[in-house]
């Protein structure tokens, strides 16, 4: 297994450097005074690209990856197929990435599990979210149980007992997409801020911001605030600098957009019986050849490989 206590070129390659991705998300989402944003990835392609766009940090979405592998995003994907994806995402960038927990995959012995597994991988930090096993899409339905406060916050304190300093813990809030209201979502904040949660994640269906920014007011930035803008996308990125949010995930852009792009490229395919009328719309092989190092491969090979047998 790979110590990923150490940033990691996209080839594995140690980089030394003089802090943990885990001290990067920290700086991201808990100490830093200016908005974050975290870029959704799925596997090592959106990983890479997130990183070149710019961002500093990722978010593993469970969505996006059960949608990659086929799943619906209602834990059939399992916690060990999650950790897969998410060593892939770790070793296609060197950004700190946020891991979508949901709730865990059970109670509190699957949760630091699956904690303990994530730090493994290299993950900086992860997401849990005080629903019940199994879980849906927070989009879908109006079925979504609440976990009892106690007993997540169980789940909470075991993960930080396990992993603590090692991976960032966000605590994320579903009581306003369970339809519960205000007053228990702030309960929830104050109860998850006690069991040692890092950060709040605030989740909401609402098509505008305003359930999300009145949290905000009411909580008064006790424990940072990490939100995300599915829903309420149409909110200005500075309504949430002025409400101090600290973090913005965009949670799912990269694999909607790899679908609609999908789409496209194979229906055209599909009509024309010819990929000539599409070579323009899709990636240039050279610049996927750039993007995983195949330069440091031919370099290497003239070192590892004998003369007599290197490609020409
Ligand atoms: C995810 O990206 O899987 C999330 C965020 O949990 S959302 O789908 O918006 O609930
Ligand atoms: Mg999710």
């Amino acid at each position: 297994m790979q110590d990923h206590s150490q940033p990691l070129l996209a080839n594995g390659i140690d980089q030394p450097v003089d802090f943990s991705r885990a001290d990067a998300l920290r700086a991201e989402v808990c100490s830093s005074s200016e908005l974050s944003f975290l870029m959704e990835a799925h596997d090592g392609l959106s990983a890479a690209i997130a990183e070149r766009a710019g961002f500093k940090g990722l978010w593993a979405s469970g969505l996006s990856i059960a949608c990659s592998l086929g799943y619906r995003d209602a834990n059939e994907a399992s916690w060990s197929q999650l950790v897969d994806a998410v060593e892939r995402i770790v070793d296609s960038s060197q950004l700190p990435v946020l891991v979508d927990g949901d709730g865990g995959f059970g109670n509190f012995n699957n949760a630091r599990l699956l904690a303990r597994k994530l730090r493994d991988r290299g993950a900086a930090g992860v997401a849990l979210e005080d629903s019940c096993y199994p879980r849906i899409n927070s989009f879908i339905g109006n079925r979504h149980p609440l976990a009892d406060v106690d007993e997540f916050c169980g789940r909470l304190r075991a993960v930080q007992d396990t992993v603590a300093g090692d991976l960032v813990l966000v605590a994320r809030i579903e009581a306003l997409i369970a339809g519960h209201g205000m007053h228990e979502a702030i309960a929830r904040a104050h109860a998850y801020r006690e069991a040692g949660a890092d950060a709040i994640l605030i989740h909401s269906r609402s098509s505008s911001a305003d359930e999300v920014l009145s949290f905000t007011r009411a909580w008064q930035n006790r424990l940072p605030v990490v939100i995300v803008p599915t829903k309420y996308y149409r909110t200005p990125t500075c309504e949430y600098r002025h409400a101090r949010i600290s973090t913005v995930i965009w949670a799912n852009h990269s694999m909607r957009a790899a679908a609609a792009a999908m789409r496209h490229v194979c229906g055209r395919i599909f009509a024309e019986e010819n990929v000539a009328i599409i070579e323009p719309d899709v990636t240039a092989l050279d610049e996927l050849f750039e993007m995983f190092d195949y330069d440091e491969l031919a370099e290497a090979e003239t070192r590892y490989v004998h003369p007599d047998k290197l490609r020409q």
